[in-house]
């Protein structure tokens, strides 16, 4: 099965979506999601200059030599854009597979280990009464994990509680970056007052996550899932930048506070000493920006090793596509942890059609065959990009920081 054609289609339906679509010459083609928000436009780039060219006439079936070829091939490996370019084309390609098998994708992986797989979504609160009362709510509509945010009294809204990471509310299609304001300061005493009024709340038989977004240093982490250990958290996200990673030792040594990494990985080896090391409890790792189906499954093997479990990033800039891929992987993955949906605009679920389906708190795969989502080119069409920058963040004296 020869490789005709593979067009990259950019639309924002609400956000900006980079969409790998390849045709075959049986007929038969597949879609992926390229997304890197925020830097959308150089993933284009590397597709239409460099990738495309390339696999023009290559068989579609060998999906790991293309992944080896797009990957060894380019010499300078690894990086979010080529990551990103190479997640597109696997992502498409075992659509292609699963549908010249006639089958569901999860059925191709190894078949389903489970029916239905557990979401948790975001509640975000300018106050902690705000966000116990958006906590209630999501409890009261059936959801089993809840991630909760709260911005920090007396600054602006940080992230996860103000419209800047919200591009269908204008909050990203900026001419530059917004500019939001942090003080670890005034944070570290804040997030156990919420998680202790949330746990008044909803009692225990609910998931609560929280996500520091990169900002801590490991002893400030050590601090807090101390102070957090009360409340019994399923996770605390990304506490401390994770180049270093073995600076997760240090927050290991002093907490029991489950701690999951990630979303912002590539490949394997962003994420391979936090998993043989055992200093992760949830890898979030997502098929866009990890090397698409090949990539997940890879690592997500190597997790079940060391008694990590999969936990695939899911807001609203991972396409449907992506979401497609991840929740059938989902579905049949042995050390299935939690999947991150943060639902989609109206506009975005009828420019990507899709099999999968919310179910309260769970989300299901349909039997549609490949990865059950497809794309309304007229749709996209009636939605064209618009540059959007994520938001920044500085310290209070102005000192860049971790967004
Ligand atoms: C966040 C993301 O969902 C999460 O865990 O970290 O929403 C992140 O801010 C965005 O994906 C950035 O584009
Ligand atoms: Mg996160």
């Amino acid at each position: 099965m020869k490789i005709t054609a593979i067009k990259v289609i950019v639309a924002s339906p609400g956000r900006n979506f980079v969409t790998v679509k390849i045709m075959t010459d049986q007929g038969l083609y597949g879609i992926g999601d390229a997304t890197v928000n925020g830097r959308e436009m150089a993933v284009v780039a590397y597709l239409q200059e460099h990738v495309i060219p390339i696999l023009i006439g290559k068989d579609a079936a060998r999906i790991e030599d293309i992944w080896q070829y797009l990957y060894k091939g380019a010499y300078w490996r690894r990086g979010p854009i080529t990551m990103a370019a190479i997640s597109g084309v696997d992502i498409a390609l075992w659509d292609i597979k699963a549908k010249a098998a006639n089958m569901p994708l999860y059925q191709i992986l190894g078949g389903a280990s489970r029916d239905k797989v557990m979401i948790y979504q975001h509640v975000g609160g300018l106050t902690i009464e705000q966000t116990v009362e958006g906590v209630i709510a999501k409890r009261e509509a059936g959801h089993v994990a809840i991630r909760a945010q709260v911005s920090i009294p007396g600054l602006p809204p940080i992230y996860g509680t103000g419209p800047s990471t919200d591009q269908a509310a204008g909050g990203m299609v900026q001419a530059l970056p917004v500019e939001e304001v942090w003080s670890t300061h005034k944070y570290l005493p804040l997030v156990p007052k919420l998680f202790q009024k949330l746990r008044d709340a909803v009692g225990w038989d609910v998931h609560l996550l929280h996500d520091t977004h990169h900002r801590l240093t490991p002893i400030e982490t050590a601090r807090l899932g101390k102070d957090l250990e009360p409340y019994r958290l399923f996770w605390l996200e990304d506490p401390v930048p994770a180049e270093l990673q073995e600076s997760f030792r240090l927050i290991r040594q002093h907490t029991t506070t489950p701690i999951a990494v990630g979303e912002v990985f590539n490949t394997i080896w962003d994420c391979q000493q936090l998993i043989s090391e055992q200093l992760i409890d949830y890898i979030r790792v997502t098929s866009v920006h990890a090397g698409g189906v090949t990539g997940l499954r890879r690592i997500f093997d190597f997790a079940a090793i060391y008694h990590v479990r999969s936990a695939c990033h899911g807001p609203m800039d991972v396409s449907p596509v992506a979401m497609g891929a991840n929740v059938h992987v989902d579905r049949w993955l042995p050390n299935f942890g939690i999947q991150e949906y943060s639902g989609y605009t109206e506009a975005t679920h009828e420019m990507f059609p899709h099999s999968w389906q919310q179910e309260g708190g769970f989300l299901v795969t349909g039997e549609a065959i490949g990865h059950g989502v497809d794309i309304d080119e007229k749709v996209a069409a009636r939605h064209p990009y618009k540059a959007a920058y994520l938001p920044v963040a500085r310290a209070e004296d102005g000192t860049m920081w971790s967004w």
